[in-house]
C-alpha cells in the first residue's frame, strides 16, 4: 500500500508542467510529414545581425530578400560550407522551406496540425507565412506550434516555414557565454568580436534535430506519465493520462507485451495496472533478455455538438525500478555497477545533426565494448538515442546543458529560473523513459563560489520535486572544494585527470591520488561514487615506449592505472566508471586541442584505438562478476 501510495505522489509531482511534450507517433488517429532535407538558408551577416528582423525576411520567400543557399537539416550549419565566416559564424541564422499539405488536413477543422522542431541551438523564432507561431531558448530540446487554425485562414497559400536561429550565448543562456568586442584598431579589424565560453566542445548550431508536421484530433492525448514498480512476480504500472481540447472523454488504456497480447485494461485517465508474470526492463549485460517493452495504448474518443474526435497514441514502457544506498545503485533491486562511457552528439560535416547511421554505429560499439551505460555529456541528447537506449537496455545517465557555469554572475536568479525552466523540459520530455536512470543538473560548474550553495540546493531539490523516483546528481571536478552541491545530490559524480592535467606524464601518482579522492568524497559525504569522467587525449597512430603522452601507450596505461583502483573501490562504494570520452569530437580551436579533444577510445570516425581494447576487456569481465550473463557471453569478450 505504501509503495502504491509513493507512486501517486511521484505521478502528481510529475506532472506540474500545464503541457505535453509526447514524441511524436503515427497512429490509426495521428499523421506525420517529416521536413528533412534541403533547406534554403542565408547568415544574417549585418554589422549587428539584424537585418532580417529590420526588413522583415519572414515576411516573403527568403529568396527574394537576398540570396540563399541549399542547408541539410538536421545538420549543424558549420561544417557544410568551405566558408570559415559561416563555421565561426555568430548570431542569427534563417532556415526557410515550403511544405504541400494534405489538403484534407485543411479542410478538416476537426484536426490539429503542429510544427514540431526536435531542437535548433540555441534561440528560436519560428513563422508560418509570416505570422510568427512560437520561439523557444536552448538546444537540445523539443518545441512545438499548433499550425492548423492559420493554414485554414488562407487555405490557397502554401504552408511556408521559416525559423530564424540564433547561437549567441551570454551570462544567462545554458550552457553561459559571453560576446568580447575587440577595439583596438591596431589589432583588430572594426566590428570584430569572438564568443567565448567555458566548455570543451565546439559550438555547433542549426537545426539539429527533425523538424515534422503531424497531425491530431482535436481532442487529444496530451500527455501520458508512467512510473513502474514491482512486487513479486506482479508488475505495476502507474499512470496518468492528460486530455486536452474536451472536458470529458471516455478511455481505454491498455498494455501490451511484446508479442502484441493485451496483459491488462482500464477506461480510467489515472490508475495503477498489474501486470502479471511481469517481464522486467533490465540492463544491457545484467540479463539474457535486456530491454523489454510493453506500450501502453491509451485510446480516447470524445464527442462535441459537430463531432466525434478519436485518439491513439502508443507509449513504450519498461518496467523497472531504482534505488541508491549509501554505497550501491539498484536496478530492480540488483545492485548496478555503471561500465560505461560519456559521449557527445558529435561527427564528421553533420556536427551535432541527428544521424541515423552515426547513432546505429555507436550503438553497436558501445555493445562491442561491453558498455552497459552513458552520460548525455554535456546536454539532452536526441530523443531518437534515448528510445534506442530502451530498446537496447543502455542506461543513461541524463544531463542538462548546465555546462561551463564558471562564471559568478550565472549563479543569479536569472540563471537560476531559465535552468530550473529547462529541468522541467528535461524531465517532461524524458519522464518515460526506463533508460534513464537519474539526472545531472550540470556539469563542472564553479561550486566554490558563494551564491552556488543556494543555486544548486534550490535546483537539485527542484528536479526531485519534478521526479521523486530517480536519483539527481551534478558532476563535480577533482577539486574538493567544489563540493557544495554535494550535500544534497544522491549520487557523488566525480571527473579527474591524474597524469594529465596535473602531474603530467606522471602515471605513478595515479593510485595515490585516485585513493584520495574517493576516500575524501565518501569519508565527507558517505554516498555512493560514480567516476564520471578520467582519461587521457591520444593522437591516433602516436607511438611511444615508454609510453609519453598523447601516444596510444599512455592512453592505455592511465586507464589501466585507474582500473586497479577502481577495482578495490568497487567492492566499497565506488558505482561506476564512465571513459572520458567514447569518440573524439570537435571544439573551439586552442592550444591545448589538435583539431579537436583526443580523448575518445574511438576516433571521431570510430574507429578504436589501442585503448579500446583494454576497455573492452575490462568491460566484458566486469559484466561477467556484476551482470547475470548466459554461458554464451562468458568471458573472454566476443572479437
Ligand atoms: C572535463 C569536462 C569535459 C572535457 C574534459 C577534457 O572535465 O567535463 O567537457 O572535455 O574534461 O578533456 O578536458
Amino acid at each position: 500500500m505504501l509503495r502504491v501510495l509513493w507512486l501517486f505522489a511521484a505521478l502528481d509531482a510529475a506532472l506540474l508542467l500545464d503541457t505535453g511534450m509526447l514524441f511524436p507517433r503515427e497512429s490509426s488517429s495521428r499523421e506525420r510529414k517529416e521536413l528533412n532535407g534541403l533547406w534554403a538558408f542565408r547568415a544574417d551577416g549585418s554589422p549587428n545581425r539584424n537585418q532580417g528582423f529590420e526588413s522583415a525576411w519572414y515576411k516573403s520567400r527568403l529568396a527574394e530578400t537576398g540570396p540563399v543557399i541549399d542547408m541539410p537539416v538536421p545538420a549543424s550549419y558549420n561544417d557544410i560550407t568551405q566558408d570559415p565566416t559561416l563555421r565561426d559564424f555568430i548570431g542569427w541564422v534563417w532556415y526557410e522551406r515550403e511544405v504541400t499539405v494534405p489538403t484534407r488536413w485543411i479542410t478538416d477543422d476537426g484536426l490539429r496540425v503542429v510544427l514540431r522542431v526536435g531542437s535548433a541551438h540555441y534561440y528560436s523564432v519560428v513563422w508560418v507565412n509570416g505570422v510568427k507561431v512560437t520561439e523557444h531558448e536552448g538546444g537540445h530540446l523539443p518545441f512545438e506550434a499548433e499550425i492548423g487554425t492559420l493554414l485554414r485562414k488562407d487555405p490557397t497559400m502554401p504552408c511556408r516555414i521559416t525559423i530564424a536561429v540564433n547561437n549567441t550565448l551570454n551570462l544567462h543562456t545554458l550552457p553561459p557565454g559571453t560576446i568580447q568586442y575587440m577595439t583596438d584598431r591596431t589589432r583588430y579589424p572594426a566590428g570584430f568580436f569572438v564568443q567565448n565560453y567555458n566548455f570543451d566542445f565546439f559550438n555547433y548550431a542549426g537545426i539539429h534535430r527533425p523538424v515534422l508536421l503531424y497531425t491530431t484530433p482535436k481532442a487529444y492525448v496530451d500527455d501520458i506519465t508512467v512510473v513502474t514498480d514491482f512486487l513479486d512476480n506482479t508488475g505495476l504500472v502507474r499512470y496518468g493520462v492528460s486530455v486536452k481540447g474536451t472536458t470529458s472523454a471516455a478511455m481505454k488504456v491498455t498494455l501490451i507485451d511484446k508479442g502484441g497480447h493485451c496483459v491488462v485494461s482500464s477506461n480510467e485517465a489515472s490508475g495503477v495496472l498489474k501486470v502479471p508474470n511481469v517481464n522486467l526492463w533490465w540492463p544491457y549485460l545484467m540479463h539474457q533478455n535486456p530491454g523489454y517493452l510493453y506500450s501502453l495504448e491509451v485510446r480516447l474518443k470524445a464527442t462535441d455538438e459537430s463531432s466525434t474526435y478519436e485518439d491513439v497514441y502508443t507509449l513504450p514502457v519498461g518496467i523497472r525500478t531504482v534505488n541508491v544506498s549509501s554505497t550501491q545503485f539498484f536496478i530492480n533491486n540488483k545492485p548496478f555497477y555503471f561500465h560505461g562511457v560519456n559521449k557527445h552528439e558529435d561527427a564528421d560535416i553533420r556536427g551535432k545533426g541527428l544521424d541515423w547511421p552515426l547513432i546505429v554505429k555507436d550503438f553497436n560499439l558501445m555493445k562491442w565494448l561491453g558498455a552497459n551505460s552513458f552520460r548525455t555529456s554535456h546536454y539532452p541528447y536526441a530523443e531518437e538515442i534515448l528510445q534506442m537506449c530502451d530498446r537496447h537496455g543502455i542506461v543513461v545517465i541524463d544531463e542538462s546543458p548546465g555546462v561551463g557555469i564558471k562564471d559568478i554572475r550565472s549563479f543569479g536568479n536569472a540563471s537560476l529560473s531559465h535552468h530550473l525552466a529547462v529541468m522541467d523540459e528535461l524531465v517532461r520530455r524524458d519522464k518515460n523513459h526506463p533508460s534513464v536512470v537519474m539526472w545531472s543538473v550540470a556539469n563542472e560548474p564553479a561550486a566554490e563560489m558563494p551564491p552556488a550553495e543556494n543555486y544548486f540546493k534550490t535546483l537539485i531539490m527542484h528536479t526531485k520535486a519534478l521526479d521523486p523516483t530517480r536519483p539527481v546528481t551534478y558532476i563535480t571536478d577533482s577539486n574538493f572544494s567544489r563540493d557544495k552541491g554535494a550535500p544534497f545530490v544522491d549520487v557523488i559524480c566525480v571527473n579527474s585527470y591524474f597524469s594529465w592535467y596535473h602531474d603530467p606524464g606522471h602515471l605513478e601518482v595515479i593510485p595515490v591520488q585516485l585513493n584520495t579522492q574517493f576516500e575524501d568524497w565518501y569519508g565527507k559525504y558517505k554516498k555512493p561514487i560514480i567516476q564520471s569522467e578520467y582519461g587521457a587525449d591520444v593522437v591516433p597512430g602516436l607511438h611511444n615506449d615508454p609510453p609519453v603522452m598523447f601516444t596510444e601507450e599512455y592512453q592505455k596505461l592511465v586507464l589501466q592505472q585507474y582500473h586497479s583502483v577502481f577495482d578495490q573501490k568497487r567492492k566499497k562504494y565506488v558505482i561506476g566508471e564512465l571513459i572520458w570520452n567514447f569518440a573524439d569530437f570537435m571544439t573551439t580551436q586552442g592550444i591545448t586541442r589538435v583539431v579537436g579533444n583526443k580523448k575518445g577510445v574511438f576516433t571521431r570516425q570510430r574507429q578504436p584505438k589501442a585503448a579500446a581494447f583494454i576497455l573492452k576487456e575490462r568491460y566484458w569481465r566486469l559484466a561477467n562478476e556484476t551482470g547475470a550473463l548466459p554461458l554464451w557471453t562468458k568471458y573472454p569478450c566476443p572479437l
